[in-house]
C-alpha cells in the first residue's frame, strides 16, 4: 500500500468525483460517526492515532481543498470545524485533540474533497511531519 505522501504525490487536483462520493453515497462501507443534511463524519481507514474522524461537506461544490475556498463556502468550512468539535466530545477527547486539513502535494492531500482529520486519544508532538 502506498504511503500517505506517496498517494499524494499521485492524486490527481482535480474537481472530479473522489472516493469520498461513494462513502456518501455508502456505495463504499466506511464507519460513520456523526451525519447530518451537510456534513458527515467517518473513520479514517488509516488511523494515526486511537480515533482519526474525517469530516467532509455532502456536497463538494469546487471545493476541493481549502487552497480553493471561494466566499460561498464560508458556511460549509465553520460547520465542518463546529461538528469537528461535536464529534471530539462525543468521542470523549475531553484532553485534547487536533484538527488538520491538508491541502495540495506540498500538503500530503491525497483526496481532492475538502476534509478535516479529527486526531486525538494520543499526545501529539510538535512539528509535525
Ligand atoms: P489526505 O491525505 O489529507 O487527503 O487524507 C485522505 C484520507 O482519506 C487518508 O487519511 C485516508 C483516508 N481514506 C482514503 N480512502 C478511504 C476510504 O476508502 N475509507 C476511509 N474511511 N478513509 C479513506
Amino acid at each position: 500500500m502506498a504511503s500517505e505522501k506517496e498517494a499524494a504525490l499521485a492524486a490527481t487536483p482535480f474537481d472530479s468525483p473522489t472516493i469520498f462520493d461513494k462513502i456518501i453515497s455508502k456505495e463504499i462501507p466506511s464507519t460513520v460517526v456523526y451525519e447530518d443534511d451537510k456534513v458527515l463524519a467517518f473513520r479514517d481507514i488509516t488511523p494515526q492515532g486511537p480515533i482519526h474522524i474525517l469530516l467532509i461537506p455532502k456536497v463538494r461544490d469546487g471545493l476541493t481543498g481549502l487552497s480553493k475556498a471561494e466566499e460561498r463556502h464560508i458556511d460549509i468550512l465553520g460547520r465542518l470545524l463546529y461538528t469537528a468539535k461535536l464529534v471530539a466530545k462525543q468521542e470523549g477527547l475531553d484532553e485534547g485533540f487536533r484538527i488538520v486539513i491538508n491541502d495540495g502535494p506540498q500538503g500530503c492531500q491525497s483526496v481532492y474533497h475538502i476534509h478535516v482529520h479529527l486526531i486525538g486519544g494520543r499526545q501529539m508532538n510538535w512539528p509535525p511531519g
